[in-house]
């Protein structure tokens, strides 16, 4: 019988060195891919460009693959554990960087089952990552951005957005990475806040800066950016204005809109109470969300209805009921707010809505309940968390900072040195700005 060969691949973008592995693995025995699944790679990199099934029907028709089998798990051990090949083969790229205890795991289980690890040299100047590099410097087509949202919240445990409201913050939102343990930690997309935008223009938060205003500005973002977009809707304005809204968020690749069950003049939903926050009847919000729906001309564009009654101050039940009516009027996602500070409010209302609907996607915005982790809102029930204000509200102190120094100092050195970035950073920030 022929020797089983194990080879784990992303196999989004195929190049020569990919190809070199396979044909020394098929020097071995059959070639078994064990190619990684949306959901191994979303917690370590970006989901790549080709869905599974395509990336499958690529990988299948690659001479010198015997099968291909998913591999659900960013470590190889439980396919090694269920598959029991005789070798296992990969590039020795992994002796050095993030993935080196993966290395050592591998080593540990094909000893203890009696198989051998083979280890090629990599070829030489060509690699999935350098490439997917390029391709990310050319962008990306609305069509790729609208639909990944959809992949993301399938991938990952929970799934997290920053709020950005200019280019700048796109920038940091596409390119900030921290490395902790043996995760690569990024943002996995933007919030188009209306709080944010509005702020940054001077402008209150009541609907007072159109659409077309905010879709100026929020092009800044989108032409920075490869990572989708929800946008803010506030109430989504009448359901005559609203159907064109949708249709204008799809062609420009936006991947959501989250309309709010308010009506009358829209306040900001952390004034609670203390301001008049008047919600619209079931029927008048569930004929919104209908409309939307049908003027929709995408399937992979998202309506999500969210829900104000917590911040009215009425109770659990009545966000309840609300909910489970906007999803059968066809919401593919409910926001469920609160400003309470402790968020049993949220967390109550997560587990009710998960006995009844184990499927519909729950938006959070932890913008006042922060002390809890993505893991915990993730155990609530909850698969979007957006940080919905947290690039604006850290730049202004430093600003508002710098301009008090200068005000002091009646000069820019101490504020220069205190409160800002080096001049050789901020002109190398922009990529491509000095000319070679
Ligand atoms: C926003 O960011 O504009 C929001 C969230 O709608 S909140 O400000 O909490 O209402
Ligand atoms: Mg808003």
């Amino acid at each position: 019988m022929a020797k089983k060969v194990y080879l784990g691949m992303i196999a989004d973008i195929m190049h020569p060195g990919l190809i070199n592995i396979i044909n020394e693995g098929a020097k071995y025995g059959d070639v078994i891919i064990g190619l990684y699944t949306d959901k191994a790679i979303a917690t370590h990199k970006r989901l790549p460009y080709l869905t599974y099934e395509q990336r499958e029907t690529v990988v299948r028709s690659i001479h010198g693959v015997s099968d291909v089998v998913p591999q659900d798990d960013w470590s190889y051990v439980p396919n090694l554990v269920k598959y029991k090949p005789d070798y296992i083969i990969h590039g020795d790229d992994w002796l050095q960087g993030p993935d080196k205890y993966i290395r050592d795991e591998v080593f540990k289980v094909m000893e203890a089952m009696g198989g051998k690890v083979i280890e090629i040299p990599y070829t030489k100047g060509i690699t999935s990552s350098g490439l997917a590099e390029e391709l990310e410097s050319l962008g990306t087509t609305p069509q790729a951005r609208l639909k990944s949202l959809r992949r993301l919240i399938t991938a990952k445990p929970i799934v997290r957005i920053m709020e950005s409201h200019c280019g700048l913050t796109g920038l940091i939102i596409e390119h900030t990475k921290v490395e902790v343990g043996n995760e690569v930690r990024e943002f996995d997309g933007m919030w188009a806040s209306s709080l944010t935008d509005s702020t940054s223009k001077g402008k209150p938060d009541i609907e007072a800066v159109d659409l077309t205003t905010r879709l100026h500005d929020l092009n800044d973002s989108l032409e920075v950016t490869t990572k989708p977009v929800i946008y803010d809707g506030d109430t989504g304005g009448k359901t005559e204005h609203f159907v064109f809204t949708v249709r204008t968020l799809e062609r420009l690749g936006v991947s959501a809109v989250i309309i709010e069950d308010k009506v009358g003049l829209k306040q900001n939903s952390l004034f609670g109470t203390d301001a008049v926050q008047t919600q619209d009847s079931i029927e008048g919000f569930c004929s919104k969300i209908q409309a939307g729906k049908e003027a929709q001309v995408t399937r992979d564009f998202m309506i999500i209805a969210r829900c104000e009654s917590l911040i009215a101050g009425k109770p659990v039940e009545d966000a309840l009921e609300r909910c489970h009516a906007y999803v059968a009027a066809g919401a593919d996602g409910i926001m469920i707010h609160s400003k309470n500070k402790d968020g049993q409010d949220i967390k109550e209302f997560c587990q009710r809505f998960r006995e009844v609907d184990n499927h519909t996607p729950i938006v959070a915005v932890p913008t006042t309940y922060g002390q809890f982790t993505e893991a915990e809102l993730a155990e609530w029930g909850i698969n979007i968390v957006i940080y919905a204000n947290h690039m604006l509200r850290s730049a202004y102190p430093a600003m508002v900072k710098c301009a008090e120094r200068i005000l002091e100092t009646t000069r820019c050195q101490e504020a220069s040195e205190e409160y800002c970035m080096p001049i050789k950073q901020i002109l190398n920030l922009i990529p491509g700005t000095k000319k070679k």
